[in-house]
């Protein structure tokens, strides 16, 4: 990780999911590098250190999940295999299995998308519409209503895009030329990725079934 990188965590989580993508073209159909995925999931960390007080909670069960898979990579190494070591061992739905914290980690991919496309449709300098259509989209019907709850009043507690962006050490004016673009490439990789690495259809099938 070079130093402008770390400066500039926007460019970095662009980058790991630019690498991710490519890491899944080469690979059969959803067999995903479990090692790729959980570390490209880890860079997105760095975006709760901005959210505030209020996603401390969020944070914590995040990167708790991720923590759990960056372990497991290093000894089952593509996801699909997770997944199958879960099935075999009745675990999939089990709190903490590692199929489990996959699905939750997913969501939270899938969460930052869907904010980012939020926040470059939703007009103004609040983060708190593009936030919560797209909790309400990815986590609201996962969540119950404690949750939710907890939630919403954190969403009162956002910084303003602007201030969000600047403390990514982007342009403080508003949306730059520059984040756009990352943005943008976060967005358009995120997307082969959520096809591609967790075979979810299946993966839905078999929860269902059980
Ligand atoms: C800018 C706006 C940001 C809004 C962020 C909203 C994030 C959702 C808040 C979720 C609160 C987490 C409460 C913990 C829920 C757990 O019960 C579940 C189930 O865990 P399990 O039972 O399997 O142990 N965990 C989750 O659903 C995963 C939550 C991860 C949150 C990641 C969000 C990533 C968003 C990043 C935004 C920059």
């Amino acid at each position: 990780m070079g130093s402008s990188e770390a400066e500039k965590p926007l460019r970095r989580i662009a980058a790991s999911f630019e690498e991710l993508a490519a890491v899944a073209k080469q690979q059969p159909a959803g067999a995903m590098d479990a090692g790729a995925f959980s570390g490209a999931c880890s860079n997105v960390s760095v975006l709760f250190g901005c959210l505030g007080i209020a996603f401390k909670f969020a944070e914590m069960d995040y990167v708790a999940k991720v923590n759990d898979l960056v372990e497991a990579s290093k000894t089952i190494s593509t996801l699909p295999s997770m997944v199958e070591l879960d099935i075999q061992n009745d675990t999939v739905r089990k709190a903490g299995s590692h199929t489990r914290n996959m699905l939750r980690v997913k969501r939270g991919i899938d969460m930052v998308k869907v904010l980012f496309e939020q926040i470059l449709v939703t007009e103004g300098n609040s983060l708190r519409d593009a936030a919560s259509v797209a909790y309400a989209q990815v986590f609201a019907p996962h969540h119950g209503r404690a949750i939710r709850m907890a939630v919403a009043a954190g969403m009162y507690a956002l910084p303003s895009k602007s201030q969000l962006l600047k403390k990514l050490n982007e342009d403080g004016e508003g949306l730059s030329k520059g984040s756009n673009a990352e943005l943008r490439q976060i967005i358009g990789t995120s997307n082969p990725l959520r096809g591609r690495t967790i075979y979810l259809k299946e993966f839905r099938h078999r929860l269902v079934k059980r």
